[in-house]
């Protein structure tokens, strides 16, 4: 691919294919924000629209494990062609974990996030988690480390967090009613019980909203998603979205709800359905004037590979992997591959 640079002043041209006009990706808000937080996010594809034409994220599959139940999920369906979050192929350990990432870093050199979001939850997993958090540190330490979690295990979790260099996190907040609540999580697992309607519920809202406190607290760029379910949550959203931007989160990610009788999930079968599209972009923009949102979200696989749109996890099988030389880009290189599109003043197009 070929890099044209353009003049200085030049405007702003989307990446082909992406389908997200130029005026509403962001250059102009971006370089409105305070210089630290611009640092954090710009190359940050989730956390910055405009990076999100020119820098690549993957996510690991080292979580299997999760510490609540939602009635959205069921992780053991596996579909290759299917994009949503706890989708997964293959559960990797650290190590393979590793391995992968070097690979991928090599052959994909705007990759600049390196993501843990399931197929359970990081957290629930936390020696899984932090042993591949370490390893990766070490050995690619230029990727920015982001990490995706229900917040149940946040508060206690938030120093080793720290000490890893985990430097985005994303909550899924749902809710801030706990009688809500009791509609999407049936139980939550909390100090080796079983709890389960509005008391666990409560219990991981509790949880949930020390955690962003905490994140904020420490200078944690904080992303929320929230799962649109209509006639459940749906107008309740907007009291969460005024409430987590209060608390300081930095962006916020309403995503459709995907509930299919096929994926076995309790809403699926049950036939809840998901927002429509006019529904889904009356709340946004309800809830934009409380917050900045996003609107680029392609809802991932816990294994996904590329810009976001353009997921190559299928070339990253643990086959493939295996039978790949595994010589890493040295960081600066990959760098130098980048920084043409950090420096503000050029604007660049595929
Ligand atoms: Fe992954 Fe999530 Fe980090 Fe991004 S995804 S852990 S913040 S690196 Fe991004 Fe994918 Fe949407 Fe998530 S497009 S599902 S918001
Ligand atoms: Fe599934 Fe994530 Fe909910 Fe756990 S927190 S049940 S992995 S959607």
């Amino acid at each position: 691919m070929e890099l044209k640079v353009l003049a200085r002043g030049a405007p702003a041209v989307s990446a082909k294919g992406t389908g997200c006009a130029a005026s509403s990706c962001g250059e102009d808000r971006l370089s409105q924000l305070p210089a630290e937080i611009r640092v954090q996010i710009r190359d940050h594809p989730c956390y910055s629209e405009a990076a999100h034409h020119h820098y690549a994220r993957m996510h690991v599959a080292v979580a299997p494990a999760c510490n609540i139940q939602c009635h959205y999920c069921n992780r053991k369906y596996d579909c290759a062609n299917e994009s949503r979050p706890g989708v997964v192929s293959e559960v990797l350990s650290p190590d393979q974990a590793v391995r992968k990432v070097l690979a991928v870093a090599a052959a994909i050199p705007q990759l600049s996030v390196l993501g843990i979001a399931g197929p359970g939850d990081p957290l629930a997993n936390p020696e899984r988690t932090f042993v591949t958090f370490r390893k990766l540190s070490q050995q690619a330490p230029d990727l920015k480390l982001c990490l995706s979690t229900n917040g149940l295990m946040l508060p206690e979790l938030i120093d080793a967090l720290c000490e890893h260099r985990v430097g985005h996190v994303t909550i899924t907040i749902n809710c801030i009613d706990p009688e809500v609540g009791a509609k999407i999580y049936p139980w939550i697992r909390w100090k080796k019980r079983r709890i389960e309607g509005a008391e666990g519920a409560a219990i991981l809202i509790e949880q949930q909203q020390k955690g962003l406190e905490m994140l904020v607290e420490r200078g944690i760029p904080v992303k929320i998603n929230s799962v649109v379910i209509p006639g459940v949550n749906d107008v309740h959203l907007r009291e969460v979205s005024k409430y987590v931007k209060a608390k300081g989160a930095f962006l916020h990610n309403l995503m459709p709800l995907i509930a299919e009788a096929r994926h076995g999930t309790f809403f699926g079968v049950t036939g809840q359905r998901g927002p429509t599209q006019e529904e889904l972009r009356v709340l946004r923009d309800a809830c934009a004037g409380d917050m900045k949102m996003m609107r680029h979200c392609r809802q991932c696989r816990a294994d996904a590979v590329g810009l976001l749109g353009e997921d190559r996890c299928e070339e990253f099988t643990l086959e493939e992997i295996e039978q790949m030389l595994v010589d890493d880009l040295p960081s600066e290189w990959r760098l130098a591959c980048q920084m043409i599109v950090r420096d503000e003043d050029l604007l660049v197009e595929f």
